[in-house]
């Protein structure tokens, strides 16, 4: 495999380079070549607007993110997708409802768009995902907007290396009360009630405002603005707010933090290893179940396992 032509790729901002890296990081098989490639862009990494995109499903994520990337390419710059889909094998769908609701606005305005599927990934799609980011920022993309689920161990840890997040919500969703427990709407920067075309969007923006009123403030004041994702009408306002938090923030979260992205490596590859060594003796799953019959507490039951793993006392 030729990887100093890929990484020159890269940087001259080829998609079929990106596109080429991006499946090598997928593909655990191939980790000697990753660790070439991620090792040879670092240098050119660093200046990426991380965007990360989260809501209840259906909600419209995807509508909005393909009308917010056209709005941004309008405006002469390059941006890209991420999609990562942390559902369960047999839920499915998602993906493809991800890609056609995006379709349009990727066609017409050349803007990258990747899946990430926890399919066949057996754990690693937080390091897929975090490579993926960091293949995009060496080759000059400006942006990349990640929409997740919000659900998943992923979802959590490109949250944790989003410079801006936006919580999306809908009329006729569900308790905006609930959203709070869940504790979604302490990590949003900025808030969107999307389909305000349809009834009681007025309400669920006044909702999500009084909300955030009892939230303690900080210097950033968080707003809630109202967008219809299918005719893309205030998607330019969403975006100006984008961008006024994107100079607000700059060195804030996220920004030029190795050493989260490291952490997030490291767990990623941890996990995948509990998950790769647990597999031969039946699934991890099967095994606690096993524990709980035997009537041990989960405590102690942890400790055996992963003790039974890692090959030694802990
Ligand atoms: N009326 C109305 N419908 C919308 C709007 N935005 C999206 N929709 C519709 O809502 C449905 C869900 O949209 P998606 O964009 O797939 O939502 P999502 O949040 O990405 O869904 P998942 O990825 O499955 O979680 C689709 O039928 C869209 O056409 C809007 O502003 N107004
Ligand atoms: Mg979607």
């Amino acid at each position: 495999m030729d990887i100093d032509a890929i990484v020159k790729g890269i940087r001259k901002g080829d998609t079929l380079s990106v596109s080429r890296a991006i499946s090598i990081v997928e593909d655990r098989s191939q980790i000697s070549f990753s660790s070439e490639i991620m090792k040879k862009i670092y240098n050119r990494t660093g200046n990426i607007h991380i965007i990360g995109v989260t809501g209840p499903p259906g909600v419209g994520k995807s509508s909005m993110i393909g009308k917010l990337a056209s709005e941004i390419a309008t405006r002469g710059r390059k941006t890209s997708i991420i999609a990562v889909d942390a559902s369960s094998p047999f839920t499915g769908g998602t993906l493809l409802g991800n890609r056609v609701r995006m379709q349009e606005s990727i066609n017409r305005n050349s803007i990258y768009m990747r899946s990430l599927a926890s399919r066949g990934f057996k754990g690693g799609l937080s390091s897929a995902a975090l490579s993926t980011i960091r293949i995009l920022d060496a080759a000059g993309f400006d942006s990349v907007i990640v929409e997740t689920v919000g659900s998943g161990q992923a979802d959590i840890d490109i949250m944790k290396i989003a410079h801006t997040i936006v919580v999306l919500h809908a009329p006729g969703l569900g308790d905006i009360l609930q959203s709070i427990k869940a504790g979604i709407m302490e990590i949003g920067d900025i808030f969107v009630v999307n389909k305000i075309d349809r009834e009681g969007a007025f309400l669920a923006i006044k909702d999500i405002e009084d909300s955030l009123s009892m939230l303690p403030g900080g210097s950033w004041k968080r707003k809630v603005i109202g967008v219809n994702s299918l005719d893309g009408e205030n998607i330019d306002a969403l975006l100006d707010e984008i961008e006024r938090h994107r100079s607000h923030g700059k060195g804030k979260r996220g920004d030029g933090d190795a050493m989260k992205e490291m952490s997030i490596y490291i767990e990623d590859e941890l996990r995948r290893i509990i998950l790769e060594r647990s597999a031969p003796k039946g699934d991890l799953n099967r095994e606690m179940k096993r524990m709980m019959a035997d009537g041990i507490d989960p405590f102690n039951g942890a400790l055996k396992l992963v003790t039974s793993l890692v090959g030694s006392e802990i």
